[in-house]
């Protein structure tokens, strides 16, 4: 039996989540075309006979300008302990830049660990662009597989895949067989409503906001979810709310149609905003909202 951690790290919106969800064949993980969608360290677990690796989908690595940007860093760099393999997943359609350069530094892992550089997006690139970010990730990590991939299209995700197991030690069934992530049904809830409105609204309005569930129930045949949205301004109140609440309604029933299919049953959700300036620099904040890098 071979089995073990493999973590993907990278620059925001590179298509690490979407990298996670196209292996597992399942929607582990939220996945939009924001920069910084995912917040925490998420676990998604591969079956297969006599295979099982657990993948970690983390926060993408970038300068920090708040609190909330400095845990998620942190929970990055916590990724990379006790790990037998690690993807670094580059966006082959942007050039190389200062933010390659940051991630490259804060990369700090053991030099026996195998790395595996996937260049994703290559549908939106050239070859000459691809070249250079080789070279120059080359430069870097002369010992790292390199694999070109098109993650929301599966492109090359199977031998990736393949790769990966070929470099797994022999070891022990970590999750039971049924189990797909670490995180649990009130977690995934909260980032299907984040995942709605951050596809709906643009600016800052995504980076100020979070989702606290309030209320969970599981009643004999619905689920009642309360969430809060949690904003920084009260001028990103009305964005949120929209003209006749339109935009708030729109992005529940997104959200609602999303749980009641993951849950086969129907769903109530009540959806309510608040507003907590500044919240991404406040340390309690970050903790109440799960941003913390102890909570996961
Ligand atoms: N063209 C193209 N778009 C892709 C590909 N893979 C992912 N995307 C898109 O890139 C955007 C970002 O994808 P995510 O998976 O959320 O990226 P991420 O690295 O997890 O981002 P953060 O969580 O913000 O760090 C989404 O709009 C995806 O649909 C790809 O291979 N080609
Ligand atoms: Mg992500």
């Amino acid at each position: 039996m071979k089995s073990g951690f493999v973590s993907i790290v990278g620059r925001p919106n590179v298509g690490k989540s979407t990298l996670l969800n196209a292996i597992l064949k399942s929607k582990i993980s939220i996945v939009t075309n924001k920069a910084q969608t995912t917040r925490n360290n998420i676990k998604g677990i591969y079956n297969e006979d006599d295979v099982q690796i657990v993948f970690l989908d983390t926060p993408g690595i970038h300068k920090p300008f708040y609190k909330l940007g400095d845990e998620m860093n942190n929970m990055a760099y916590k990724s990379f302990k006790d790990i037998d393999a690690l993807i670094l997943v580059v966006d082959a359609s942007l050039k190389y830049s200062s933010g390659d350069e940051f991630l490259i530094s804060h990369l700090k892992i053991a030099n026996d660990i195998p790395i595996f550089i996937v260049f994703n997006k290559i549908d939106s690139t050239n070859i000459v662009l691809i070249n250079e970010l080789k070279e120059k990730y080359h430069q870097c990590f002369p010992k790292a597989k390199m694999i070109e991939t098109v993650a929301n299209n599966d492109f090359n995700v199977d031998f990736l895949l393949k790769e990966i197991i070929n470099i797994l030690p022999e070891g022990l069934k970590y999750y039971p067989d049924d189990q797909l992530s670490d995180r649990d049904m009130r977690f995934q809830a909260k980032e299907i409503i984040r995942e709605k409105a951050l596809l709906l609204l643009d600016k800052e309005v995504p980076h100020s906001l979070a989702v606290e569930i309030e209320q969970y129930k599981e009643n004999k045949n619905k689920t009642i979810i309360d969430a809060c949205l949690i904003l920084e301004k009260d001028s990103q109140k009305g964005i949120v709310i929209g003209k006749n609440g339109q935009m708030i309604k729109k992005i529940g029933s997104k959200a609602r149609k999303e749980l009641e299919d993951y849950l086969g049953e129907h769903v109530v959700l009540n959806l309510y905003v608040k507003v907590e300036p500044d919240w991404r620099n406040k340390n309690n904040l970050l903790k109440q909202y799960g941003y913390n890098k102890n909570s996961n």
